[in-house]
């Protein structure tokens, strides 16, 4: 039934648009109750506004931490208007009807996002706030209950269409989106103390986000979508600010945040790096002296795939990386920042979308990784491990040599990003060739050689850039066949996890070809 709005009580922490909803419920006759602060606004405003503190006939106290949890305000919000008893109840306590509530809450989220201290986020978790959002919104039956400053229109359309009263199709759909603020707002509350006690194993938790953005539509234009954040303070596509070109659409966020990802693995303060993204894979990896030598071995791994790519830079983008990166179609552009002069550049290319961080994100930081299965969603840590040269085990005749090492390195930060069975041929601390998403080993194999034999025929190279480079493999070689493949195509030294039960003749097949092999015992499956 239509449900009439003669007494709304309003208490927000974010004040946006507050005063003219308030004059707008005024003008249509609801009385205004409020707590402390908003109401100090609303009067400034001229409004008249009746203090909760006078309805309860308690001051608010301990800092506010409790101001509005009185049976004056939970009854007025929960009794059920068509019932006897609730009503006798009502009259029985001085207990007036609460028709409209309107709250945001503590802002909690911002509170961590801001880097503050443990005491001053707890004193930032809203109870008051949440108690009567619950309340209004399982009596929405009768009360309508806001939480969201964009929803304030509406509402005065609606009782403007109804004569003062609001519909109950429209109550219910704020009741699910006050339950959903409140769920987000607790599950923001266990994330982080999930992280101040140094636990965030994937169990026990609750999981939920807030919503972003929502998106045009999902991977396919007949999908919806939208981007929902976790509240973490995770560099990267989330935390980004924007500087040109459109909206990011659901997969350019999925392929941004991949090539920001795995750039990161890249030490800024050792060199200069830049990763090249499609379709969640890379189709280029490189260190350089500059960042524009970085981008542009990058771009020499495979300039066909790259064609419409995301770029991701391990430092400050600079105008001579920017003027080579707009030779070609690129989607998008993140780094950690960009100098004034790349940013000119750039502003010719409406439609390339460039980002900055303010920072890399930690690669070795632990968190959370997700994904869906029908009925539910399988939780795993993010894959954080990370092998330097001491945790190698060298299982052939011959070592590798100095610069095979840096390469085995530096080719398996790249496996770590690449789908599964990811293949990766480097030289020189660039990709020369990347294997991806196959079902089987060696067709990885092949694929990356003779995706670099094809880019040194473009290039015109006497001979393929795989030749002398050296090879990582995701998981190990379960025969022989990959790693012979790998050593045809020219490689020289290989880096994998070892752990096969043919371990020994897949050794034995790299000691006769001469190769120089590393176990790392750590596997990076991506499925
Ligand atoms: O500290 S609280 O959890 N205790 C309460 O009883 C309470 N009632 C409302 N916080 C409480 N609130 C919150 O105060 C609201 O959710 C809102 O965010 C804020 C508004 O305070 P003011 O009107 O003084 O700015």
């Amino acid at each position: 039934a239509l449900s009439p709005v003669r007494r709304a009580l309003l208490s927000v922490s974010d004040k946006t648009g507050v005063i003219d909803f308030a004059r707008g419920l005024s003008e249509r006759g609801v009385d205004l109750l409020s707590t402390g602060g908003t109401a100090s606004l609303l009067r400034e405003a001229g409004l008249s506004v009746t203090d909760v503190s006078e309805v309860t006939g308690f001051p608010e106290m301990m800092d506010g931490r409790v101001k509005t949890l009185h049976p004056k305000v939970h009854g007025g919000l929960l009794a059920l208007r068509d019932n006897a008893e609730h009503l006798a109840a009502m009259q029985a306590h001085g207990i007036a009807p609460i028709d409209l509530l309107v709250v945001n809450l503590y802002p909690f989220e911002a509170t961590v996002a801001k880097g503050a201290d443990y005491d001053t986020c707890i004193e930032n978790i809203d109870i008051g706030g949440p108690a009567m959002i619950r309340a209004a919104a399982k009596n929405h039956a009768h009360v309508a209950v806001v939480v969201d400053p964009e929803d304030y229109a509406k509402v005065l359309g609606d009782l403007d269409q109804h004569g003062g009263k609001t519909c109950p199709k429209f109550r219910r759909k704020l009741a699910q989106r006050a339950f959903a603020r409140t769920a987000a707002y607790d599950a923001a509350v266990s994330s982080w103390m999930a992280g101040a006690i140094g636990d965030p194993a994937p169990r026990r938790r609750a999981f939920a986000g807030t919503l972003a953005q929502t998106l045009r539509y999902g991977e396919n234009p007949h999908q919806r979508a939208a981007f929902y954040t976790d509240g973490s303070d995770r560099p990267g596509v989330a935390t980004a600010k924007q500087w040109q070109g459109k909206e990011l659409s659901y997969n350019n966020i999925n392929d941004t945040d991949a090539a920001f990802e795995l750039v990161a693995e890249f030490d800024p303060a050792e060199a200069p790096a830049c990763a090249i993204i499609k379709h969640a894979n890379p189709c280029g990896v490189a260190r350089g002296a500059t960042l524009l030598d970085a981008y542009r071995r990058a771009y020499d791994c495979d300039r066909t795939s790259a064609f419409g790519g995301i770029v991701a830079l391990n430092r400050t983008l600079d105008a001579a990386t920017a003027e080579e990166i707009c030779q070609i179609f690129t989607e998008v552009v993140i780094a950690p920042d960009a100098d004034e002069a790349a940013k000119a550049v750039f502003a010719a290319k409406k439609n390339l979308r460039l980002l900055t961080t303010g920072a890399l994100p930690d690669p070795k930081a632990p968190g959370l990784a997700f994904r869906q299965v029908a009925g539910g969603f399988l939780v795993q840590d993010r894959d954080n491990g990370l092998v330097t040269a001491a945790d190698l085990t060298v299982v052939t005749r011959r070592a590798p040599t100095e610069a095979e090492l840096a390469d085995l390195l530096f080719a398996w930060k790249v496996a770590k990003h690449v789908k599964s069975n990811a293949i990766v041929y480097v030289k020189g601390g660039a990709t020369v060739g990347v294997g991806a998403g196959q079902m089987s080993r060696v067709d990885s194999t092949r694929i990356a050689a003779r995706k670099s034999a094809d880019m040194a025929d473009a290039l015109g190279l006497a001979e393929p850039t795989v030749r002398g480079s050296v090879v990582a493999s995701d998981a190990f070689f379960p025969f022989p066949d990959g790693l012979l493949t790998a050593a045809e195509a020219g490689a020289t030294a290989v880096i994998q996890p070892g752990g096969s039960m043919r371990d020994d003749e897949v050794i034995a097949a790299a000691d006769a070809a001469g190769l120089a092999m590393v176990f790392t015992g750590q596997r990076h499956f991506r499925h």
